[in-house]
């Protein structure tokens, strides 16, 4: 196999990855605990984008067309899921938690339900506890201050399913082998523990993978789903005649469920071992996208290997080195850390989309006064605290202070596509900005949210709008987003603190100088180098990112649910409204016969 000698793993990491289980429908039936009993469908324009496993039971699926579902099954109860906000919370409030169950700090969001966290410090520092002579009675410790604080448990054993689900005789493993082993073990024990926690605390199930790196952890959590765990065990390495588990594990699986091997990469992939272009699948919306092209495949395929993926790949537009990125991302290697907490989000952001596109002025306002009081709403949740220390007893309510000032405001519209020469319209639409000093005004703690709202809209929100549209052309605008962003930390005496970063200033000025610009995006992804950055979701192939307009940024925790996005266009075919993330699967489902 061409450069596999060049391949290593660096297995020193103990990593789990959360999963939590039907995640929008579990918020909901927490909020209502009479609908845990009943089939419940979360319902984002026309389509299901959650259901409770009552409801998958009796043949509901994520991404599935509110009308079919509703056929499918007429009791399914439909809540309404369009307003992210409760979502948000909870998802915040299960990620401080998961955080808080670490002591690396050591704690990466995916989206708003997947959470990695590395526990090799406490792994490590328990594997020195143990007793070799009496493994099946263990403490683990949870404190390094107080050794009372922790759970039995038996250390002989791993927690839960495993990949494969029996290990190979052990008797004929290496030293380093078995020392993976009881190290994988403990976190399998961890993980039972801080799962349980999360379920009997929170109320909320989840599905955990155990092993060395995000990439393995994520991937071995879909083997046993829902609520419950695998850890993925040795030898990761090939011993003697015994495959690595890792490659087998991995070979099973199609290209394109591979994290950081995105569609566009998958298939160029597939169409090179194929030798000619793949095949489409007639269920696009809902089932396989694409012909199936699997690991060993590629693994296997002649002469493949870092250089000819390089080749395959590479080109105007992709990362540097992605053909050896990929060839490791195939072998199991994931070297990325698991992101730290940051406290502060980069940017803040509230936007809506409007099937009746906005014509007139007075219709803009009431939009910029909706969005721009959501926007301080929620920099009052994101950025404010309480003053502990300092706040005064005689205070029933403590006193808060903004841990950040987000220094710009953005304005950005989706004007309605020009005409072509030939009088059509272009599908593609573009985003324009424009960019200015956040007004201080936002920062009052005195005074109302609707009332800043008002001040923002009429001194910062409408001049910049005027700015970006002139009246006497008119416009049909599609969309509006209101950003806070270029976030600036307040001097704090944290350690964590990113204000005093100098380095990091200087970066920033790009940006900060960048932000004054009119700006025109295309309004679509592309491809990012990250292999966070997509979220390929093994149980929804076809689409490419999960959840109307959300970043899932590798470090930055709140990026991903500061949007609030609600994209939805209207199907020309059926006239369904569905959600910008879903189109393109739903305008190949009809090219393909669909009705
Ligand atoms: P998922 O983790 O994909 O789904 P889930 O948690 O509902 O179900 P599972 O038990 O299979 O993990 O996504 C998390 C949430 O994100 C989901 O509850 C709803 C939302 N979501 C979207 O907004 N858009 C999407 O395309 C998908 C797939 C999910
Ligand atoms: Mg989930």
């Amino acid at each position: 196999m061409p450069n596999a000698w060049s391949l290593q793993r660096d297995d020193s990491r103990i990593v789990l990855h959360f999963d939590l289980d039907c995640f929008y429908a579990s918020v909901v039936e927490n909020e209502n605990p009479a609908l845990k009993s009943v089939p419940l469908a979360i319902q984002q324009k026309q389509i299901v984008v959650t259901c409770n496993y009552e409801a998958r039971r009796r043949g509901l699926r994520k991404l599935q067309l509110i009308s079919e579902a509703k056929r499918i099954c007429p009791e399914a109860v439909i809540v309404l899921g369009e307003d992210l906000t409760r979502f948000r919370d909870a998802s915040k409030d299960i990620y401080s938690f998961l955080q808080q169950s670490v002591w690396s700090g050591r704690a990466e969001r995916l989206g708003f339900d997947e959470v990695w966290l590395d526990c090799t410090d406490m792994v490590d520092y328990n594997v020195g506890l143990l007793n070799p002579n009496d493994l099946t009675h263990s403490f683990f410790c949870l404190s390094q201050e107080d050794p009372t604080v922790g759970f039995e448990y038996d250390a002989s054993t791993v927690f839960g399913p495993t990949y494969p689900t029996h290990s190979h005789d052990s008797t004929s493993c290496t030293e380093e082998e078995a020392q993976l082993r009881l190290r994988l073990v403990l976190g399998s024990h961890l993980a039972r523990h801080i799962r349980h926690g999360l379920e009997h605390q929170k109320g909320y199930t989840s599905t955990v993978g155990i092993a060395t790196n995000k990439l393995l952890s994520k991937l071995v959590g879909n083997v046993n789903k829902p609520k419950n765990q695998t850890t993925i065990l040795p030898p990761y390495q090939p011993v003697g005649h015994v495959d690595a588990t890792v490659t087998r594990f991995l070979d099973e699986h199609e290209i394109g469920k591979i994290p950081g091997v995105g569609s566009k990469l998958a298939q160029k992939i597939r169409t090179r071992v194929l030798g000619r272009e793949p095949d489409v699948s007639e269920d696009l919306l809902y089932g396989g996208t694409k012909e199936s092209v699997t690991v060993l495949d590629v693994r296997t395929h002649h002469m493949m290997g870092p250089e000819l993926l390089e080749e395959v790949l590479g080109g105007p537009g992709s990362s540097r080195g992605i053909g050896g990125k990929v060839w490791e991302l195939i072998h199991g290697i994931d070297d990325s850390e698991v992101g730290k907490v940051r406290r502060v989000p980069s940017q803040i952001s509230q936007e809506d989309s409007y099937m009746k596109h906005l014509h007139s002025f007075d219709e803009v306002k009431k939009q910029l006064h909706i969005l721009g009081e959501r926007l301080i709403r929620r920099m009052h949740m994101d950025l404010l605290e309480d003053e502990e220390e300092e706040s005064d007893p005689e205070r029933s309510v403590p006193r808060r202070r903004w841990i950040a000032h987000p220094r710009t405001l953005r304005l950005s519209t989706r004007p309605r596509p020009a005409l072509t020469l030939d009088g059509t319209r272009q599908r593609m639409s573009h985003r324009i900005s424009r960019s200015a000093p956040m007004p201080n005004l936002v920062f009052s703690l005195v005074e109302d949210p609707s009332i800043l709202a008002d001040r923002l809209v009429d001194e910062a929100l409408v001049p910049m709008f005027r700015k970006l549209h002139h009246e006497k052309a008119g416009w049909s605008l599609s969309l509006i987003n209101v950003a806070a962003t270029n976030m600036a930390e307040a001097a704090a005496e944290r350690k964590d603190s990113e204000g005093r970063d100098i380095g990091k200033m200087f970066r920033r000025q790009d940006e900060v100088l960048k932000d004054f610009r009119v700006k025109v995006e295309p309004d679509s992804r592309e491809e990012l180098p990250s292999p966070w950055m997509e979220a390929p979701d093994g149980q929804t192939p076809n689409v490419e990112v999960k959840g109307a307009n959300m970043d899932f940024a590798a470090t930055d925790g709140w990026d991903s649910d500061c949007s609030e996005s609600q994209q939805a266009e209207r199907c020309e075919c059926c006239h369904s409204s569905i959600p910008a993330f879903a189109l393109a699967a739903h305008r190949r489902y009809h090219e393909l016969g669909g009705s």
